[in-house]
């Protein structure tokens, strides 16, 4: 097994923990949510796990591989739209952006006739999902999260990454009851390295701490070996990722949130809900194009991709429903 990966307090300085990610591919960040916090994200997501079934889908083992959902999730997707104020007090937490930033905002230039004009990006909110294990639940394969957006290995600049993983710790996280398995380094390795359980260390946090990984950091949720009898029985993980504003997401928020909950964002969320424009486009499309496109273009997604409806339907066959338009796609995205 490897060393632990480092645990950072969220009140250390944020070079800190932004130094041990470039160099491990990942940090625990202890305190990362206050009590009061960690409550209120606890309490607002207990309703949505009520009734929902283990996630048994096969229908992404396709294109993630296989038993990319291994038996013995339970998954809340979409968590804008379904605890908007928990999430919203998340995404604006220092820690939380100041990551984000540093890994993902670029600039770059290049010449306008005889003009070098800088181009500068941001980050938003990718993925938003709470990942509950119960006893049973088998482990992940170990994967880079970045592997939807096809990012090649740069040797000229190793830490590139599309997207950040940040899993939030809502119950004690511990190896029994699944942590996830993080193998310090491999955000460093070429594409043909396969990673191997023996190289991984386990995440495990006390309640209120998070994991952050880069997207080319290889990990996976642990196995859930606890009896149901046990007080840490349900391992409840929060992911809260981000990504480049220029890259399409994974999880579409802006086609998942009802337009009622996202009238009541102010400017920042609606940045960072993906209602914003990526600088270096700005000039080219105006929003309003820009997320009729979206939902268009991601409706699919939305319908057929990972996580957004409990079966997985078909997005050609939804689409070709008579009772189908975009209004109806919007409401069983919200699933
Ligand atoms: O649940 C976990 O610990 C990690 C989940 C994960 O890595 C994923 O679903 O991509
Ligand atoms: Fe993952």
């Amino acid at each position: 097994m490897a060393p632990p990966l480092v645990t950072v307090d969220a009140s250390e300085p944020l070079d800190k923990i932004n130094d041990i990610i470039a160099r491990d591919g990942g940090v625990i960040v202890s305190n990362f949510l206050s009590p009061e916090l960690l409550t209120e994200l606890m309490t607002a997501i207990e309703p949505f796990f009520l009734d929902r079934k283990i996630y048994n889908s096969k229908a992404t083992h396709g294109e993630l591989g296989p038993d990319f959902f291994p038996y013995g999730s339970q998954r809340v997707y979409a968590l804008l739209a379904k605890i908007p104020d928990q999430i919203v007090k998340i995404i604006r937490l220092p820690v939380w952006q100041g990551v984000m930033a540093h890994f993902l905002n670029d600039e770059f230039a290049s010449y306008t006739g005889e003009t070098l004009v800088s181009q500068k990006s941001g980050y938003m909110l990718a993925t938003s999902a709470a990942l509950r294990l119960v006893p049973g639940a088998k482990p992940q394969p170990l994967h880079r999260d970045q592997l939807a957006y096809h990012t090649r290995p740069d040797p000229a600049n190793p830490l590139f990454t599309p997207m950040l993983g940040c899993l939030i710790a809502g119950s004690k996280s511990t190896y029994k009851n699944g942590a996830t398995a993080v193998i310090p380094g491999s955000h460093l390795w070429g594409s043909d390295r396969m990673p191997n359980v023996e190289e991984c260390t386990y995440a495990e946090m006390e309640a209120g701490s998070a994991l952050f990984t880069l997207g080319s950091t290889y990990h996976g949720a642990g196995g859930n070996q606890c009896e149901t009898t046990d007080p840490n029985a349900l391992r409840t993980l929060f992911a809260v990722f981000g990504q480049r504003d220029y890259f399409r997401r994974n999880q579409d928020e802006t086609a998942s949130t009802p337009m009622d909950i996202v009238r009541t964002f102010s400017p920042d969320i609606l940045r960072l809900a993906g209602y914003g424009e990526s600088v270096p486009c700005s000039a080219a499309t105006t929003s309003a194009s820009r997320t009729i496109m979206t939902v268009l273009v991601n409706i699919e997604k939305a319908v057929g991709g990972v996580g957004y409806v409990e079966d997985h339907q078909s997005p050609s066959e939804f689409l070709h429903r008579d009772d189908c338009g975009i209004v109806v796609g919007l409401q069983i995205a919200r699933y």
